[in-house]
């Protein structure tokens, strides 16, 4: 526990001198008989064919793009290819010392990367293997293709077979390593240890970092590298993503057996530029990038500057700082210079640097200087030079002409891409193994404390019970999350104060006695890196749920949900599973910055799933729901609810397990007149709504509850607008852009024909939410609604309006844009 680290101030407040270790740069010293005895001829040789082949790769793309031919075979590729020419024997170096189960994830300047996971992979393992592998991906499409004519050995057939399938990757083919739908910037093969690339400039910072959680936390072997490039230091997600791999924590607080802290490498290609910007010198202040990881812990992150140009440099140092990740010691941080002979992408012209600088470069050439080194002593001669370059060309002449022909190599269609937005599977747990828990159930004082309690909020009587006699929205959630952590051992929970201040709004009360350390922990307050590492567990098989305390706090995630969270199962063309559900109150009270709910931000969004339960038996059973899937799920809730009684199911919340059907909206109210349709917090507003019009005005309201925002079924929707012939929707969000908006759309045109008039939205007013004593001039109020009924959809005999909800209000409100 925490409490067992005392802050005490005799300590923190003496005077002290701290003392930064030395950070080591440049320090490999080449030694050949040790590297010969380290890697063995065959290896050193195999190194020095795969720089070759990435560079033949990768010069090939700069033909194809630039002269719209290679070898005579001509090809319009209109995609993007940011090559690595230069940058080879770092990525060859690193990948010599990592095994199939060591994962690299990447940038947008990964081709390099792919390639030399998956060579190195290709040489380590048994033909066996290799043809398992070529088999069963995909369905063995790719391999189809590759093994027609093929007659070497099964290694050369995977040679070719990794090629082949990125570069069809990268000219968007069906047959490619992502079906064609990762590209260029995306492209990556799993089995293989080769894990996403990412086009977002240090994208892959945070996520890599749930990769290592869960290698650590699944006592999963192999280490984990996050290759990112110089710029993307200055990226908030790479910095949080180290902070979250650098906790404490994992040393001082979890179960010493678990193995430690997660093990990670940050290595930077720092090939000393962005796109133009210089980093070291002009868009950064840190000269030598390795200083850095003095800033994050007292190793230094265990830090060093690696000369990338050679390769044995770079195999020495990872090798080294994987051991150190193995034995619970990262994060490490690796600082690799290379040089990027090429633009950032071909139409680069290079107007940043001068042809003199680019020149020093390619007179001290990894290929060329390695090359010369293994001839040196005498490991491969002048011919046998010649003919590994020529051998090179043909090989990428054999997989180019596979990848252009559109007869061999299809592109994929757009039902493939409909079919792979979301996975739909159910999964109780992701491992065998017994789940790691610090109690039985029955014994957790929570469950005995709900177990006193009354499952549904209305006593014999009808009379509303008492905030502490009910079973509330919360322990709805709790007991959701409860159910999981007792049946998945994937599962794992964490977010800010997740731990003893029982998360946010006390859900969790109850979890930190029931669930070790490692699977439900407080993260730094790093909300981007909480979600991305979310993204990097549930990639890499495992379940997590991260908490964000309020919904405005997405804004510090916004592209870990929007561009991660929500891509990589369809950019994956399926291959990857995406369950993670974070969870984001939308709250009030706090003003403008703690009160926002932004379910239409994450509507707009293709890949995710949304949620909003506003009943306590929703909340659990949606919850259920959530944890049992396999796609990601923004799981919305409302702080005006946590305390909220169930008032629906007469029942009560059942004890036992159940899941509300996913998509469907709940009527909580029937009725012939009006159709109200609301989504969290609303929906109580709006009953009270329902009653007043039912005795001021003897009109009778459907209410409905929307639930889900995506995916959503409007049969009920329709079918209750067919009855009703209006309808009017309502909820906590901004007016402008709500997602009813959406949905008052589709019902105009499902319904056309049966409505009185056009639906009609209320939301909150477009502005900062204010104090909470002006609250009720923002968030929808009751009389807003009947008003608005009775200026927009009919009028109630004898109605006072109290608020302005004519039409000329709505033009005024646009023209001034509030
Ligand atoms: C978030 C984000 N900002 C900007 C870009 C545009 N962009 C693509 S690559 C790049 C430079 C990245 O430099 P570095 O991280 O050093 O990688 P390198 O290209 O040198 O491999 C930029 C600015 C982007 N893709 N993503
Ligand atoms: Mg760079």
């Amino acid at each position: 526990m925490p409490k067992s680290i005392v802050v005490n101030p005799k300590e923190v407040r003496k005077p002290q001198k701290l003392k930064i270790k030395e950070i080591p740069v440049n320090q490999y010293k080449p030694n050949f008989e040790k590297e010969l005895k380290t890697f063995g001829k065959d290896v050193l040789k195999e190194m020095y064919s795969d720089m070759l082949l990435i560079r033949e790769f990768e010069s090939m793309l700069n033909s194809i793009k630039t002269q719209g031919a290679y070898q005579g075979i001509e090809y319009n590729h209109r995609g993007p290819a940011h090559l690595s020419l230069g940058q080879e024997s770092a990525s060859v170096g690193q990948c010599v010392v990592l095994d199939a189960d060591d994962l690299i994830f990447g940038s947008h300047r990964s081709h390099g990367e792919i390639l030399a996971k998956c060579f190195s992979a290709v040489h380590k393992s048994d033909d066996e293997t290799l043809l398992d592998i070529m088999k069963n991906f995909m369905g063995g499409a790719t391999l189809k293709v590759v093994e027609e004519g093929h007659h070497g050995s099964v290694k050369d057939l995977a040679m070719n077979y990794v090629l082949y399938g990125t570069l069809a990757e990268i000219f968007a083919r069906e047959y490619g390593i992502n079906k064609g739908l990762g590209g260029s910037m995306h492209a990556f093969f799993p089995p293989f240890g080769s894990m996403p690339n990412n086009a977002i400039v240090g994208g892959s910072g945070d996520i890599c970092v749930g990769g290592a959680l869960y290698k650590r936390i699944n006592r999963k072997p192999g280490i984990v590298i996050g290759n990112i490039g110089d710029a993307s230091m200055g990226c908030g997600p790479v910095w949080e993503g180290m902070t979250l791999a650098a906790m404490d924590q994992y040393r001082t607080l979890w179960d010493k057996e678990v193995g430690g802290a997660p093990p990670i490498m940050f290595n930077f290609f720092n090939n000393f530029y962005g796109m133009g910007g210089q980093t070291a010198g002009e868009t950064m202040g840190y000269n030598i990038l390795a200083r850095v990881g003095a800033g994050v812990n007292p190793e230094n992150m265990h830090a060093e500057r690696v000369d990338g140009y050679n390769p044995l440099a770079v195999a020495e140092a990872v090798a080294r700082k994987k051991k150190i990740l193995q034995e619970g010691r990262g994060p490490v941080l690796l600082d690799t210079i290379t040089y990027r002979l090429s633009g950032h992408s071909p139409s680069d012209a290079s107007s940043y640097r001068t042809k003199e600088e680019l020149a020093l470069w390619q007179e001290e050439d990894c290929i060329k200087s390695f090359g010369a080194y293994l001839k040196e002593n005498g490991v491969l001669t002048e011919a046998e030079l010649s003919e590994y370059k020529e051998r090179a060309t043909e090989k990428l002449t054999h997989v180019t002409k596979l990848a252009v022909s559109l007869d061999i190599s299809p592109r994929p269609s757009g039902e493939l891409v409909e079919t792979v937005m979301f996975s739909n599977e159910k999964v109780d747990r992701f491992d065998d193994r017994e789940p790691e828990v610090l109690m039985p159930k029955e014994e957790n004082p929570r469950v005995k404390a709900i177990a006193r309690r009354k499952r549904f909020g209305f006593d014999e009587n009808g009379k509303r019970l008492s905030g502490n006699q009910i079973y509330s929205y919360r322990d709805g959630l709790f007991e959701a999350m409860l159910h999981r952590f007792y049946e998945d051992p994937t599962m794992i929970a964490y977010g800010e104060e997740n731990r003893d201040w029982g998360g946010a709004f006390a859900v969790y009360r109850g979890l930190t006695e029931a669930i070790p350390y490692h699977r439900l922990f407080n993260a730094s307050i790093s909300e981007g890196a909480i979600v991305g590492s979310g993204v990097g567990y549930a990639l890499c098989g495992g379940r997590a749920v991260v908490e964000l305390m309020y919904c405005d706090f997405m804004g510090r995630a916004g592209d870990e949900i929007f561009n991660q969270v929500a891509k990589w199962q369809a950019m994956s063309a399926g291959i990857l599973k995406m369950p993670l559900v974070v969870r984001v109150s939308v709250g009030s009270k706090y003003g403008a910055q703690h009160s926002q709910d932004w379910t239409s931000i994450v509507a707009h969004i293709p890949g995710l799933k949304a949620m909003f339960p506003a009943t306590p038996y929703d909340a659990k059973g949606m919850l259920n729901l959530a944890l049992r899937g396999t796609d990601p799920v923004i799981f919305f809730e409302s702080q005006k609810l946590y305390g909220i009684g169930e008032e629906f199911v007469e029942s009560g919340v059942p004890e036992g397990y159940y899941e509300i059907p996913e998509g469907e909206p709940a009527v909580r109210r029937n009725g012939k007149d009006l159709t109200i349709i609301t989504i969290g917090a609303t929906l109580y507003p709006a009953l009270e709504v329902a009653d007043e019009l039912q005795e001021k005005y003897g009109v009778s309201s459907e209410v409905i509850d929307l639930r889900f925002i995506n995916p959503l079924n409007y049969d009920l929707l329709v079918e209750s607008v067919k009855k009703t012939g209006k309808v009017l929707l309502a909820s906590d969000a901004c007016e402008r852009n709500s997602f009813l908006h959406n949905v008052a759309s589709n019902l105009t045109q499902l319904a056309f024909n049966y409505l009185d008039g056009p639906p009609v939205v209320v939301g909150s007013r477009n502005w900062i939410t204010p104090a909470a004593e002006m609250e009720d001039t923002f968030f929808p109020q009751k009389e807003w609604i009947v008003d608005a009924i009775h200026e927009r959809i009919y009028p109630l005999a004898g109605h006072q309006v109290s608020t302005v909800q004519t039409y000329g209000e709505i033009l005024r409100r646009n023209r001034l844009g509030v």
